[in-house]
């Protein structure tokens, strides 16, 4: 059995990377199999709660107020609506409910206790809840612990070099403070990037480099190939290849042996065989459902296709899911 890894230095993170790829697919292949249930994934759900009108001016986001894009704006939900849509989102078969708002940072008030009752009710119906508010401070990570909040998605999209060509109304460093806001807080950092920003391989390193620093690693790990919107600024960009995601999958598995490293936005775009070498090469994660936050995404129907395809089965809530565990190791 391979060794638990020590702390990765930005050299040993960098030569993983460049590890030639049918290599790096099977040592995260192994890595996957020593720490999961290969043919088990994590099925989620996201809920945009607030569209659209956000102050942050993000390159890649259709929902910031920057950018032209022809979004329909949504004001904050009310907790009845989101827990209809979790109560769905569990009888379709998933068991993480994710939800967004476009926000540069929690709103204080009114609008915050909304999202600490949300929370306390999709919590109550036995969902691994989680959700991307934007920044935190100390206080509100603590609120959200207490309501019940399994985990945060915060990312870092990017390597630290290339964040300020993609945002520029908050820095690397801010998104830092919330990572740490959170971890204290004692809920589940959820973190990762987007591949087909325009980054160069050195920024993928640094990204990586970066998570696998983090004072407690991620729990989970999305990894998101860029959707191009038109009117924003990374409108243009090419779409990322299938091995390019593959690389940074194969990459995050084997840095994060535990987590769950979840194929996020892209999806639509890709066939079911690039899908397969993405669980292949570790991925256990996937949103459901026929659309992302604001993007189109391939729905229930064309995943319960590619699971019957590829005898993949929904991973069972969290405790099952220690019962299977326990049942791998014995
Ligand atoms: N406003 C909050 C924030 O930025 O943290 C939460 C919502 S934001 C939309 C969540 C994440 O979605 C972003 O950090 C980014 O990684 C990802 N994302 C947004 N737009 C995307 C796009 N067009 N393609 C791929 N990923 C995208
Ligand atoms: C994450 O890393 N990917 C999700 C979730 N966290 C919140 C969001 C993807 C958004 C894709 C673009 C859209 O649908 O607007
Ligand atoms: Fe706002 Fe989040 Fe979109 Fe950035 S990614 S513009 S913070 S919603």
């Amino acid at each position: 059995m391979e060794m638990e890894h020590g702390p990765w230095t930005r050299e040993q993170v960098a030569q993983l990377y460049h590890t030639p790829l049918l290599e790096l697919m099977h040592r995260a292949a192994a890595v996957h199999r020593q720490h999961h249930a290969p043919c088990q994934i994590q099925v989620c759900t996201l809920l945009s709660i607030k569209t659209g009108g956000c102050p942050e001016d993000c390159g890649y986001c259709s929902q910031s107020a920057h950018h032209d894009t022809g979004l329909e704006r949504q004001q904050l939900l009310e907790p009845g609506a989101v827990v209809e849509a979790a109560q769905r989102a569990k009888e379709a078969g998933s068991t993480r409910f994710c939800m967004g708002a476009a926000w540069r940072q929690a709103r204080e008030g009114a609008e915050f206790e909304q999202v600490l009752e949300m929370i306390r009710q999709v919590a109550a119906l036995d969902l691994e809840v989680c959700c991307t508010l934007g920044m935190l401070d100390e206080g509100q990570a603590l609120r959200l612990k207490e309501a019940g909040l399994h985990a945060y998605n915060h990312n870092l999209d990017t390597g630290p070099r290339f964040y300020d060509r993609v945002v520029s109304t908050r820095t690397y460093e801010d998104r830092l403070q919330t990572l740490g806001h959170v971890s204290r807080a004692g809920i589940s950092v959820c973190c990762g990037g987007i591949v087909g920003l325009g980054e160069s391989d050195e920024d993928r390193i640094d990204l990586l480099h970066t998570l696998a620093s983090l004072p407690t690693p991620p729990e989970s790990v999305p990894v998101n190939a860029l959707v191009p919107i038109a009117g924003t600024p990374l409108g243009g960009q090419p779409r990322v290849s299938v091995w390019e995601m593959v690389r940074m999958i194969a990459a995050a598995r084997i840095l994060f042996p535990r987590a769950m490293v979840r194929l996020s936005a892209g999806r639509d775009q890709l066939s079911d065989e690039a899908q397969a070498l993405c669980f292949l090469a570790g991925a256990n994660s996937i949103f459901s459902g026929e659309k992302l936050l604001t993007t189109p995404h391939p729905g229930q129907a064309k995943d319960a296709q590619l699971f019957a395809l590829l005898g993949l089965e929904p991973r069972p809530p969290h405790e099952e899911q220690a019962a299977t565990t326990s049942a791998m190791q014995r």
